[in-house]
């Protein structure tokens, strides 16, 4: 009888949302009408504190695990007492208090995350399952395909559930994939699957019963094909003209609700009467609560709140240096900063190729493996999306993750996981996103145009993301502590040229340096050079060679948030400014200083805001051509220029 009335309450409020469309009283409805069997009797079988990660046409899911219609409705209408503030629609929401955690619109990248989460069920040692939806539509992206292997290589207790509804979007399963059975798939990654009706809920409790409760005791991943039908179009506005009458016809046949019920009058479980009794009570039921939040007042928009909802308060508290110091080089110092981190977070996890015994790409996490043991050190399969999905999968459940690009490049493969989820996520439903990303960037190793890019001004203009970059061994050290600390992503940028090129005298022990100072290198009356990274190093250098000339050199060390302040002062000072990246011109970082300087310094300006970056191409390979595209070899002139102004 429960099972009934679990299947029965998300079709009701599905009818009932039917007629509002109708109505004009609600917008877009993804309607999960005829799979209900699939995310009823699964979310049944799961243990309430145990994740599910479902997508968009499982409504089921959601009130399965009892969350009250009336937040939910209002979550859909964006009304204050949802769950995203009227900031996302739908069913794109997490919940720690339900323990559901609702998609990105991408699909697949979902699936990335339950291997994070799972993770962090086996190293606290919890023996849970975790279970991830997917539509067959989803398992064309290779998000599907990466988050499969590493749960497979990884041993990770997640259940991959495949809604096959026949269609994604128009497109029917035959322009979708070519296997016979998509559970067929798991053969390639070493792992279980099984193909079952997923129009009988008894059928789906049952499966994921046994499966959970197997891979909870023996942890591995498995992949489970729900077999169904989308008996609606793909969102109510878009029609069905595309499918077949007979398809509907056929599929009618084995509603898993009406089907249900007829089991539970034969079993004599249930008579017309009780049932009459159930709908009513639901009806009612569900137009109280919807009513009540059309009568909820509407959210006043107040751009201070939206701006502070963007990172979680970081609370920063510095760590003071201790007085015993060492000359490290940059490099060391990074790796200073990671074995403090390990040392400070039992909860610290890093991943990344090749960073166990073979000590990364670099060395930078030599010897860590031995220090902290691989559940903490893990290699990981060539695939920076399901990597960085995973992380955050580790922070929803309680760890911190610090994860190594191989090189700053081969972010673009873990892009959409990075822009989208690990930025959006505090804002959009308030659940913080505690990973460092570590980007060995940067040129003047002749590496060419895929190992040597400047790549900060992708992630400066995402908000919800923090951007750090370093140009000596103590600011490193310090501020990646400072970002292994801060709840929020963070990327961290450190310069490969820097690795091995300079050292410093810093401090031995744990110390962090607050993400947003910029810091004066050099003191300076005449002209200001603001610039980070290498570019430090060239304008010292510059400095050095023109000793006549009194030059003022600020070190951002943090892009986003930047220290306007610090710019602002520098400027005031001198009157000139230049700003220097190894970043190309155009929509380089540069752009926004000097817009900044040009609004807030106007009349302190002696001369025009000018920067010098590296020329508007790829970054080439060749020596002399590298030199020639890179910054620096403008720098002489472009100073000229600024102090003859
Ligand atoms: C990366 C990406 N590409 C395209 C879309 C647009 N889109 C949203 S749902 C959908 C179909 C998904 O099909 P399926 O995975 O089978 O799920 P279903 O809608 O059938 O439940 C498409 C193409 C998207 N949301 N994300
Ligand atoms: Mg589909």
């Amino acid at each position: 009888m429960s099972f009934y009335k679990a299947l029965l309450w998300p079709r009701l409020i599905e009818e009932k949302m039917l007629i509002l469309l109708r109505q004009g009283r609600i917008g877009k409805w993804f309607s999960g009408i005829g799979q209900e069997a699939i995310a009823v009797g699964s979310t049944l079988a799961m243990q309430p504190d145990e994740y599910i990660l479902p997508m968009h046409r499982n409504l089921g899911v959601f009130t399965t695990r009892d969350i009250p219609l009336s937040r939910l409705m209002a979550q859909w209408q964006g009304k204050a007492s949802g769950f995203t503030k009227g900031r996302d629609r739908s069913f794109h929401f997490g919940t720690q208090e339900y323990k559901i955690i609702g998609m990105i619109s991408h699909l697949g990248p979902q699936m990335a995350l339950a291997d994070g989460i799972a993770l962090a069920d086996e190293l606290g040692k919890r023996k849970k399952a975790t279970l991830v939806f997917t539509g067959e539509g989803g398992t064309s992206e290779g998000d599907f395909h990466e988050a499969l292997n590493v749960a497979s290589v990884w041993n990770l207790p997640v259940i991959f559930l495949i809604e096959n509804n026949g269609y994604g979007l128009s497109t029917p399963v035959n322009e979708q994939y070519k296997c016979e059975k998509l559970s067929d798939r798991a053969i390639g990654y070493g792992i279980e699957g099984r193909t079952i009706d997923g129009n009988n809920v008894l059928e789906v409790y049952h499966t994921i019963n046994e499966l959970a409760e197997d891979i909870r005791q023996n942890p591995r991943p498995v992949l489970l094909e729900c077999m169904t039908f989308r008996m609606r179009g793909h969102e109510e506005a878009s029609g069905v003209k595309y499918v077949p009458q007979e398809l509907f016809d056929e599929w009618k046949e084995k509603d898993p609700i009406s089907n249900f019920e007829q089991f539970l009058l034969d079993e004599g479980v249930l008579n017309a009467d009780k049932i009459k009794v159930i709908r009513s009570g639901f009806t009612s039921m569900i137009d109280i609560q919807i009513e009540r939040v059309f009568n909820e007042p509407d959210i006043i928009p107040d751009p201070a709140v939206e701006i502070a909802d963007m990172y979680k308060p970081s609370n920063f508290a510095a760590v003071q240096p201790s007085d015993q110091k060492t000359s490290k080089r940059y490099i060391d110092a990074i790796s200073d900063g990671l074995r403090e981190g390990m040392k400070k977070h039992p909860n610290l996890v890093l991943m990344g190729q090749d960073i166990a015994e073979y000590g990364g790409a670099f060395k930078i996490t030599q010897g860590f493996v031995e220090e902290f043991g691989k559940d903490r050190v893990r290699n990981t399969p060539i695939c920076e999306s399901g990597i960085v999905g995973a992380a955050m999968g580790l922070s929803i459940n309680g760890y911190k993750s610090v994860v190594e690009m191989q090189f700053a490049d081969f972010v673009t493969c873990a892009f959409n996981q990075v822009i989208n989820n690990l930025a959006k996520t505090h804002y959009r439903w308030g659940e913080n996103v505690d990973v460092v990303v570590r980007m060995p960037t940067g040129a003047g190793t002749g590496a060419g145009p895929f190992h040597s890019q400047s790549n900060e001004a992708w992630f400066t203009k995402t908000p919800g993301l923090k951007v750090v970059y370093p140009a000596f061994p103590s600011d490193a050290k310090g501020l990646l502590l400072a970002a292994i600390d801060d709840p929020n992503p963070v990327i961290y940028f450190e310069h490969k040229y820097l690795y091995r090129s300079i050292s410093e005298d810093i401090p031995d022990d744990e110390y962090t340096i607050e993400i947003g100072k910029a810091r004066v290198v050099q003191d300076g009356t005449q002209a200001s050079i603001i610039t980070y990274g290498l570019g430090v190093h060239w304008a010292l250098e510059y400095a050095k060679q023109h000793s006549d000339k009194s030059i003022e050199i600020i070190d951002l060390r943090s892009l986003q948030p930047w220290d306007k302040e610090a710019v602002e002062a520098s400027v005031k000072k001198t009157g000139r400014v230049l700003i220097l990246h190894e970043d190309t011109l155009t929509n380089g970082f540069g752009g926004e200083i000097a817009a900044h300087i040009a609004d807030h310094c106007f009349a302190y300006l002696d001369a025009p805001v000018m920067r010098c970056a590296s020329m508007d191409t790829a970054i080439p390979m060749n020596k002399a051509l590298e030199d020639q595209f890179l910054a620096k070899a403008r720098l002489g002139e472009m100073m000229e220029r600024l102090l003859n102004y």
